[in-house]
């Protein structure tokens, strides 16, 4: 075909084509690599000079031509297809709108953050520790004896390390069973008098029930200065689950052992699952214990590099606690079984 029939043909074509497929297939017919223009370009290696030159400026007008058309046709297609989709879309306003669901804290985190607050408006800074911690900080620096029966008290996962019984306690490592030993860190590094809460996970290797977990969260409170007493410490706690369950409830301190604190004392409130009456979750007492507390040993307040205090009135005395925080959000939000708090289970969490 000549040029000038190739021009005709190609403008009839372009013309009648009804989609994109089609103008695609004319592209390829004439430019592709065996097409109609581009055979054209090839046999111009034959001709002589003035007809290479001729023939070779009218092919490249009509490629050129033929692009544009293509081009313009390929826009024209596309806005008609534009305007085909618009029509047959129906909007209806009066259909509702899709819900964004929106998520909400965990129990745990509600509470921590509730007692965090009440806590931090009794002049209590937040602290921190590590999950893994030496056994130097959660035990001998806490006045467990090595090898006494109290380090069982707590059952520990410990970890694996080479060599271990040869390593010395600050180079063995625990999950933390608690976190009193943020106690020492933080008196190393602050002198009294100081107000502290510290709040985190804590690990022990135990069987599980409704009021036990092997992973759970413990709330450390420490406060000491020249003259703070039990007193001082049955105060800020009546205080504090007064503010926190916003009801009446009675606690009682029992007299009991732990190596870091002398005296020491557990403290039970009235279960509030029951009313006091007894049930399966506080095994038919009535009473939920909640935390361990007492002063401050002599010998905690040494490792931390803190003098005792002592009859010439020099030196420190506090108390300390911690509190089981699982226990007391099951309390608060009326949760009968700790482990719900970890299954993860939405039907579960949606209720709070
Ligand atoms: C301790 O861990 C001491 N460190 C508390 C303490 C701090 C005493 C400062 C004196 C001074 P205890 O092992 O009792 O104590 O644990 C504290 C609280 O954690 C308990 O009262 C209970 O509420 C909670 N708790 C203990 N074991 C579990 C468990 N397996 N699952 C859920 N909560 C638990």
């Amino acid at each position: 075909m000549d040029l000038k029939n190739i021009k005709i043909e190609t403008q009839k074509e372009i013309k009648n084509a009804k989609n994109i497929k089609a103008l695609d297939e004319i592209f390829r017919k004439y430019l592709g690599k065996k097409g109609e223009i581009t055979q054209i370009f090839d046999s111009l290696k034959k001709l002589s000079e003035e007809k290479k030159r001729k023939i070779g400026r009218q092919a490249n007008l009509l490629k050129n031509e033929f692009k544009e058309e293509i081009k313009k046709k390929l826009e024209k297609i596309k806005k008609e297809e534009r305007e085909l989709k618009l029509k047959k879309e129906k909007i209806d306003i009066s259909r509702p709108g899709k819900k964004i669901e929106s998520g909400h804290l965990h129990p745990l985190t509600l509470i921590q953050r509730e007692i965090e607050e009440i806590f931090n408006s009794m002049g209590f800074e937040i602290a921190e520790g590590p999950e893994i911690e030496s056994e130097w900080y959660n035990f001998d620096g806490l006045n467990f004896p090595p090898d006494h029966p109290a380090r069982e008290m707590q059952d520990t996962f410990f970890l694996k390390q080479k060599n271990r019984e040869k390593l010395p306690p600050s180079k063995k490592f625990v999950l933390r069973t608690h976190t009193s030993p943020a106690q020492i860190r933080y008196m190393e590094k602050h002198q009294p008098p100081l107000r502290i809460i510290v709040p985190g996970r804590v690990f022990r290797h135990e069987a599980t029930d409704a009021g036990h977990e092997s992973n759970f969260y413990h709330l450390e409170g420490l406060m000491v200065g020249k003259d703070i007493s039990v007193a001082n410490f049955k105060a800020i706690i009546e205080e504090f689950l007064r503010r926190l369950f916003k009801t009446d409830l009675e606690i009682r301190l029992r007299p009991s052992y732990f190596p870091f604190v002398e005296p020491g004392f557990e403290i039970d409130m009235t279960c509030l699952i029951c009313k006091g009456k007894g049930c399966f979750l506080c095994s038919k007492t009535g009473w939920l214990e909640l935390m361990g507390a007492g002063m401050v040993h002599p010998n905690v307040f040494k490792n931390s590099g803190l003098i005792p205090h002592q009859l010439n009135n020099e030196g420190w005395q506090g108390f300390a606690f911690g509190i089981g925080l699982d226990r007391l959000s099951m309390m608060k939000y009326k949760i009968n079984d700790i482990r719900l708090f970890y299954s993860g289970n939405l039907r579960f969490l949606k209720q709070i």
